[in-house]
């Protein structure tokens, strides 16, 4: 079995991009992914970020869905506690079945106050969001189910209606729409894990929903699992390592030093620079990092985390630095490249994914392999 390749796309689109070239960017990149042989592409949800600027990851999915064959599609996440479950539930069945299965569901509490506070939640308190993400999720699978129920919740009411017999042998007007999963079958959930001490991580092995980290330095990750196992064995089940996906910023061009150049001078580069340096800073996740290359957190600059931390070279370079991290963690099953805003110049960025699919993923070496 080899390492699956996914991408995330969350897309750190430079402020200036319109919304038509963020979405024709997201429908691209499904399709070179298809292409190129990923098995899956994650979509975020983000209300106030200017460079995370795809409030509906829905609305690329279903454009997708009709030009492309073997890629499952996810919302990572849908943000539970800033809608209505119901309203969510049916949509996502909805466009299961548009995808016909290719579908996976992505949860998760959601990353920024602002984009909390513009959905009513003031003091977004992590224990609360969890909270809400629970009934969110009890309320979708009641919804899913389409028996009878009303349902009142501490967050949220909802009902699913009984429905009435037909009056005549031909009355078609009392039928109920079904917007259940594609087959009627609950989709498969993901659960979004950051944190040290990850609550999503638990709900994850709790309920064997598929885990999904970012990575964020080596004892976090080997935590995340080791959060998750804990509570899906103590629930009964068998951890697998090969259902969880890592998120990481990969790139892969035909030498070392062609990818360092192309990643320092690029987008990726610039994105780091304006907006993910400071923000790693601010949510702490340059401290993992740069404990594991024993540096202080105020050193870790762009060239740091392209030598350090990202997974950046030649197809060789590259599988010998996966092969070495999987190592020091224990290693995952699919790794979630993180996409970038190359929508000016798009070569380098499909010349990339072809590599990581087709040369670097069949030669990692997968846990217990
Ligand atoms: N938060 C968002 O608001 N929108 C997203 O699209 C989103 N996508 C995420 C994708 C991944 C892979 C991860 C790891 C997190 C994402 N988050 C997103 C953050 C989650 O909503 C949540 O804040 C985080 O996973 C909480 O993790 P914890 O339970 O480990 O503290």
């Amino acid at each position: 079995m080899a390492m699956e390749t996914g991408l995330i796309f969350h897309p750190y689109m430079r402020p200036g991009r319109t919304a038509r070239q963020t979405f024709e960017w997201g429908v691209q990149n499904s399709v070179a992914c298809d292409k190129a042989g990923f098995t899956s592409m994650m979509i975020s949800e983000h209300a106030s970020q200017i460079w995370e600027n795809i409030p509906n990851p829905e609305l690329i999915m279903a454009a997708a869905a009709l030009q492309t064959s073997q890629i499952r599609f996810a919302p990572m996440a849908h943000i539970l506690p800033h809608q209505h479950p119901t309203k969510l539930a049916v949509m996502i069945g909805w466009l299961s079945q548009i995808l016909e299965g290719r579908y996976f569901l992505g949860i998760g509490a959601g990353a920024y106050p602002q984009a909390s506070y513009m959905h009513g939640i003031k003091d977004a308190e992590p224990q609360m969001l969890n909270e809400m993400v629970r009934e969110s999720l009890t309320i979708m699978e009641k919804i899913w189910k389409r028996e009878p129920f009303f349902y009142e919740g501490k967050f949220w009411d909802a009902g699913f209606p009984e429905e009435a017999p037909a009056e005549t042998e031909d009355d078609e007007q009392h039928m109920l729409a079904n917007f259940a999963p594609y087959n009627g079958a609950l989709p498969e959930i993901a659960v979004t894990g950051f944190s040290a001490n990850s609550p999503s991580m638990k709900l994850a092995g709790e309920r064997n929903f598929k885990p999904v980290s970012i990575f964020s330095g080596l004892d976090a990750l080997k935590r995340h699992w080791e959060i998750y196992s804990e509570a899906n064995i103590k629930a009964g089940f068998t951890p697998d390592r090969q259902r969880h996906a890592v998120s990481q910023t990969v790139f892969c061009a035909d030498t070392d030093a062609e990818a360092k150049r192309l990643v320092m001078e690029g987008p990726i580069g610039y994105c780091f620079n304006k907006y993910l340096i400071p923000i790693w800073h601010r949510f702490g996740m340059m401290d993992g990092f740069a404990k594991d290359a024993g540096i202080d957190p105020a050193d870790a600059d762009l060239e740091f985390l392209v030598d350090n931390v990202f997974v950046v070279g030649s197809p060789d370079t590259v599988v010998d630095k996966l092969n070495t991290l999987f190592e020091g963690c224990g290693g995952w099953g699919t790794l979630q490249v993180e996409s970038h805003d190359y929508y000016d110049d798009p070569a380098p960025w499909w010349n990339s994914l072809e590599l990581i699919s087709k040369e670097v993923a069949p030669r990692v070496k997968l846990p217990g392999a």
